[in-house]
């Protein structure tokens, strides 16, 4: 059946029996591929009947469907003419991990972000009103995105819009771990209700009334919408702002789905359809653990293991130390914005139940309840991923930063993210949190760094960014840290050799090649100094750098920033006079980071006869591709670095 499938028409020819085979095969098929590739998996196989009913259903892409975050956008790609490249998706040059309109008309607006869905397809609708044309828009949001705020300001808004919109609530009852909070709650109540299922034959010989083409008469109408009504428990939240309420309905059941949206087609203004989905659905491993299987790696499917053993990253070292100062300081409480196990927080629920707040995928909401809480003097730690900081970025400078109180804001996935692509990566937190006043800036090297600096931030009573890449540490192993004092950088003594065989293998493309490399410019640099500034995981990076430049006779003086924003102004400077060559070295955009502040630095400073340059990612969105490749194509590699260092 798979091979048939290329357009909501070829799902169209398929009778019921035909579409249930084609479910299985879909799901057969994803589970292969993620297994193979790693990528998000209970999503997708939650949503198979669902995505193959919107298909039967409505005419896309005259039609537009939104998929909201769009992780569970896999069926909608298979069915949609990519089934051959889903076996490369989010890998370099693959298709993306999420909608892109680039890649099909199908995909009528990116997604990645979590709750944007209600919004755009909104915005959609009214557009579609302005030109006069009649085609269903619907956006597909799970239980999760409600929980945004921006889910909840585009249903009030759509609610008395008198649009015709369709929001299909996909509702599995989990986010990434369980969902928390009212709205829930709220859902949970319904699913207990009456199901759509057992009064849908009167919908059913109602719906037959309405003619195809036409106008349906208002008396139908009404008893319609009356009918439906009857469905749902009084004074429901959906009906009461003005959205016209179907289901809940089983969205494992094919033609229980078409039913059911069918009949939204022909309900005039915004209408919710409830859909009761399962994470995992038809993978009983995934099924049992569907938070282990929502994004993963690639995995053994008999028995669900990852193929490779997870190694410490960054996320479980910052939570590991947080439990250690929790137990120390009462006052430290952690907020999470529903990514519990992402930012490594899953322990100190654990340990601290009554200290930890799953507040929901709600990243402003997260942030100003901290300043709230810091406000009267509780000490609130929040790691969010540095795209997700994006999302609160006003709450950091109105709630806190304007109000100076000690929130300590923890930047995970800052830098590159890898498979995830261009909404995940974590280019731009550097460049804008250095705008903003009040505001102290760190990255750590390593995991030892990471530890100190958390310590450092709990304890500074001030507002405070750490960023901290995706994974681990690298193999170039720092001895030991100075400790941490503020705006205070750390040079880094550099050893010849005997340090080679650590270097970092897994950021580093062909080492052996670079002595040659090298050697082409020898007699061009040799004897020169060269100030090597580098800030985070671009530190051991950076060491490996400095190494290969001594072997060339060079001296290379290596600071490791640590402060991004208040700077080492004084060390970096005097460094730089006995050098008068500088370079820097940052995982983020080259707007407003480390390079920015170190050209500021020389200008405003009158430093002469510098020569400088900045090693950082272009004023562009990265695409998907493993962290390395990404590396190699835009000259953040440790042998690109060292080709280039002296071109100028
Ligand atoms: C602003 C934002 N914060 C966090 C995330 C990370 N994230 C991706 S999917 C997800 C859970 C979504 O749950 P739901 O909408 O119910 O979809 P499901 O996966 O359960 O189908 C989260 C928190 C995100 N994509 N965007």
């Amino acid at each position: 059946m798979l091979e048939k499938i290329n357009s909501s028409q070829d799902v169209k020819n398929l009778n019921l029996k035909e579409k249930e085979i084609l479910a299985e095969e879909i799901r057969k098929y994803i589970l292969e591929v993620v297994s193979e590739n790693g990528g998000h998996l209970a999503s997708n196989l939650g949503v198979v009947e669902l995505t193959i009913a919107l298909n039967a259903v409505f005419d896309i892409p005259e039609d537009k469907l939104v998929w909201d975050v769009g992780h569970q956008s896999y069926v909608h790609k298979i069915i949609h003419g990519r089934r051959e490249e889903l076996k490369n998706i989010r890998k370099l040059g693959g298709i993306a991990g999420f909608p892109k309109t680039n890649e099909s008309e199908a995909d009528c607006f990116n997604t990645g972000h979590s709750s944007t869905s209600i919004s755009a397809a909104l915005g959609m609708a009214r557009a579609r009103d302005i030109k006069g044309k009649d085609n269903s828009v619907i956006a597909v949001i799970g239980d999760g995105a409600l929980t945004g705020g921006m889910a909840l300001e585009a249903l009030n808004d759509a609610g008395t819009s008198k649009t015709n919109i369709k929001v299909i609530l996909n509702d599995n009852e989990m986010s990434i771990s369980k969902n928390i909070g009212g709205m829930s709650r709220f859902l949970g109540k319904l699913r207990t209700k009456r199901t759509y299922t057992k009064s849908n034959n009167s919908i059913k010989r109602l719906m037959e009334k309405i003619p195809l083409i036409g106008k349906p008469s208002v008396k139908v109408i009404r008893r319609l919408k009356r009918s439906i009504k009857q469905l749902v428990i009084p004074k429901m939240y959906f009906e009461d702002i003005g959205f016209t309420y179907l289901g809940p309905v089983d969205g494992h059941n094919i033609e229980q789905l078409e039913d059911v949206l069918s009949l939204s087609k022909r309900v005039a203004g915004p209408v919710l359809v409830h859909v009761l989905t399962k994470k995992g659905k038809g993978y009983e491993i995934a099924e049992k653990n569907p938070d282990k299987f929502h994004a993963t790696s690639p995995f053994n499917i008999e028995t669900g293991e990852p193929k490779k053993p997870k190694a410490k990253d960054f996320s479980a070292v910052f939570g590991e130390k947080l439990i250690e100062l929790a137990h120390t300081n009462d006052k430290i409480v952690a907020i999470t914005a529903s990514m519990k196990d992402g930012t490594g927080l899953a322990k100190f629920k654990q340990e601290f139940p009554k200290r930890f707040f799953d507040i929901g995928i709600a990243e402003q909401h997260a942030i100003t309840l901290a300043a709230g809480m810091a406000k009267e003097g509780v000490i609130p730690v929040v790691p969010i991923y540095s795209s997700f900081y994006q999302r609160a970025y006003d709450q950091v400078i109105h709630d806190v930063a304007i109000q100076n109180l000690p929130v300590v804001m923890c930047v995970d996935r800052a830098g590159l993210v890898g498979a995830d692509g261009e909404t995940h990566q974590g280019m731009l937190d550097m460049a804008f949190f250095r705008l903003v006043p009040n505001l102290t800036i760190m990255a750590p090297a390593d995991f030892k760094e990471l530890e100190d600096m958390l310590e450092f931030a709990v304890n500074l009573g001030k507002p405070v960014v750490i960023r901290y890449p995706r994974g681990g540490e690298s193999n170039t192993k720092i001895e030991k840290h100075e400790k941490i004092e503020l705006g205070k950088a750390e040079i880094i003594e550099i050893r010849e050799k005997e340090e080679r065989r650590n270097q970092n293998t897994e950021n580093t493309r062909g080492l052996d090649g670079i002595n040659n490399l090298i050697k082409d410019s020898t007699e061009k640099i040799k004897n020169k100094k060269i100030t090597i500034i580098a800030i985070g995981n671009q530190v051991p990076k950076a060491i490996g750098i400095a190494q290969k430049l001594k072997e060339q006779g060079i001296q290379p003086e290596l600071i490791n920033a640590r402060f991004l924003k208040p700077l080492d102004t004084e060390t970096i400077k005097s460094s730089i006079l006995r050098t008068k060559n500088v370079i820097t070295i940052e995982d983020g955009t080259c707007i407003n980071g480390l390079g920015t502040a170190i050209k500021e630095l020389i200008v405003d400073e009158g430093l002469q006869n510098v020569k400088f340059k900045a090693f950082a990612y272009p004023d562009e969105y990265i695409k998907h591709g493993s962290v390395p490749e990404l590396e190699a194509i835009y000259g953040m590699d440790v042998s690109s670095i060292l080709n280039n260092i002296f071109d100028n």
